[in-house]
């Protein structure tokens, strides 16, 4: 039976969380399968707004267990600062599971986070600062930590040691920064081991066991396609596989149980962090895009920065994820302009691009091609059916689906968990 895989189609905050919140009541499985506490959901509920940013969205619905992955890294103060703020407000967090594979982000990952970036300065990549980047490195030069090595202090110290070696230098030749001891960070970790231990298992084999049983499993992308280590504008990305592939790597399913993939897509663009945004608006727009769509970033409060619809990268996103559906967010904020500008294809150096440009450089030189649609300005927000939009708004959504690569599935009109439409 089915895994269905949730993506971003953009540079992240399309609205992913509010979609697997609502797919959360019919799904036996949400795994967040790659990223940390970097990324930041906002799932609306009646009166209540939760911030998620390292939880799967999944741990709002009371049927179904939430999953870290084996792709994902963990800082573990912050799990279980979550886990208390939601037990706080009433939500039964006892069903998580956490893969013994995952990654830990010890300290030392989020100071050199931190300083790597005051490092480069005017080349820096616009990080989160949460330690995600060197974790990440860690875990490919094999000097990482997991969630496993918390349980045997043996194993632990030799790894903290192994790393600080190198991390040490770094800090004190490079950064000029005061020595990490093993002890600090052994101690830390060891201070967590009680509370984790019930967490942990091997999530690959239950969630195979579930998918042979016929239950449903939903893959949780964290970031999004353009901020994909490989696939996205890369050095301007995160550190891990956020795309549909990466949805396999972290979880530990196979590809051949996943038979569909929801990338969700915001009715204009934004992004947080530096690197390429052809539709990026310095103007007035771009300025009443961010205000009336709340564009602030969930986890560090960053404005974001705020553009036209890319179609381009839509049909890049269809492509790289194998997307069956696309679900059209946030359409309520474009309410109350006269005609909307919809980017059909690039200027790159005199010559037009249909597609995402081969070359990081040919993408940063891209200036968008635009074809313009009439606007509405009545209130949207409780439409149900298409038929409940003006005509107007139906055209723009003809027109983004006929430019984008697939069928759009669901439209979202306001952040509520009702406030959307359901097309097929
Ligand atoms: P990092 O910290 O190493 O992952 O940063 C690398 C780049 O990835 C971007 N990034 C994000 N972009 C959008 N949303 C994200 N999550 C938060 C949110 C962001 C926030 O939901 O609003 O609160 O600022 C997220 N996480 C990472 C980041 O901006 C860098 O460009
Ligand atoms: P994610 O990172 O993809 O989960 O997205 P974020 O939660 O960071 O950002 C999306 C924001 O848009 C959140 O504040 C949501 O509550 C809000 N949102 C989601 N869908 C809609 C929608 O259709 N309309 C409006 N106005 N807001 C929405
Ligand atoms: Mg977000």
């Amino acid at each position: 039976m089915p895994a269905i895989v949730i993506v971003g189609a953009q540079w992240g905050d399309e609205g992913k969380g509010k979609a697997t919140d609502l797919l959360g009541s019919r799904v036996d499985y949400v795994v967040k399968f790659n990223g940390g506490n970097n990324a930041g959901h906002t799932v609306v509920i009646g009166d209540e707004t939760y911030a998620l940013h390292l939880l799967p969205s999944g741990i709002l619905s009371p049927g179904c267990t939430p999953v870290i992955g084996n792709g994902v890294v963990v800082d573990l103060a912050v799990l279980f600062e979550e886990i208390d703020a939601l037990e706080a407000r009433g939500v039964d967090t006892s069903k998580l599971l956490v893969s013994a594979n995952a990654h830990v982000i010890p300290d030392y990952n989020r100071t050199l986070d931190k300083v790597t970036e005051r490092f480069l300065g005017s080349r820096k990549i616009g990080t989160t600062g949460r330690g995600i980047g060197p974790t990440y490195a860690d875990k490919m030069s094999r000097l990482g930590v997991r969630v496993q090595d918390i349980f045997d202090e043996g194993i632990l110290r030799q790894k903290v040691e192994g790393a600080l070696e190198l991390k040490n230098q770094i800090l004190a030749k490079i950064y000029n920064r005061r020595s990490v001891s093993v002890d600090e960070t052994v101690d830390e970790l060891l201070g967590y081991a009680d509370r984790l231990r019930p967490m942990v298992a091997d999530t690959s084999l239950l969630l195979g066991e579930a998918l042979v049983r016929d239950e449903i499993v939903l893959l949780e992308a964290g970031q999004a396609t353009l901020l994909d280590v490989d696939h996205g504008t890369y050095p301007f990305v995160t550190s891990s596989s956020a795309t549909a592939g990466g949805a396999c790597i972290g979880s530990g399913i196979a590809p051949t149980q996943i038979d569909r993939v929801i990338a969700i897509v915001k009715a204009y663009a934004t992004r947080v962090g530096e690197g390429p945004f052809p539709t990026e608006l310095h103007d007035d727009d771009g300025e009443r895009l961010r205000t009336n769509g709340g564009e602030f970033g969930t986890t560090t409060g960053r404005p974001r920065r705020c553009g036209w619809y890319d179609a381009p990268i839509a049909r890049y996103a269809a492509r790289i994820n194998g997307v069956t559906d696309f679900v059209l967010t946030k359409l309520d904020v474009l309410t109350g302009w006269d005609r909307i500008p919809v980017c059909v294809a690039y200027d790159v150096d005199g010559e037009r691009v249909d597609e995402m440009p081969m070359t990081q450089t040919s993408f940063h030189h891209a200036k968008p091609i635009y074809e313009y649609f009439d606007g509405w300005h009545e209130d949207i927000s409780g439409a149900r059916k298409v038929d409940d939009l003006p005509v107007t708004a139906q055209r723009y959504i003809e027109a983004l689906e006929q430019r984008s690569g697939a069928r759009i599935s669901a439209i979202g009109v306001g952040p509520d968990r009702d406030e959307t439409i359901v097309r097929h």
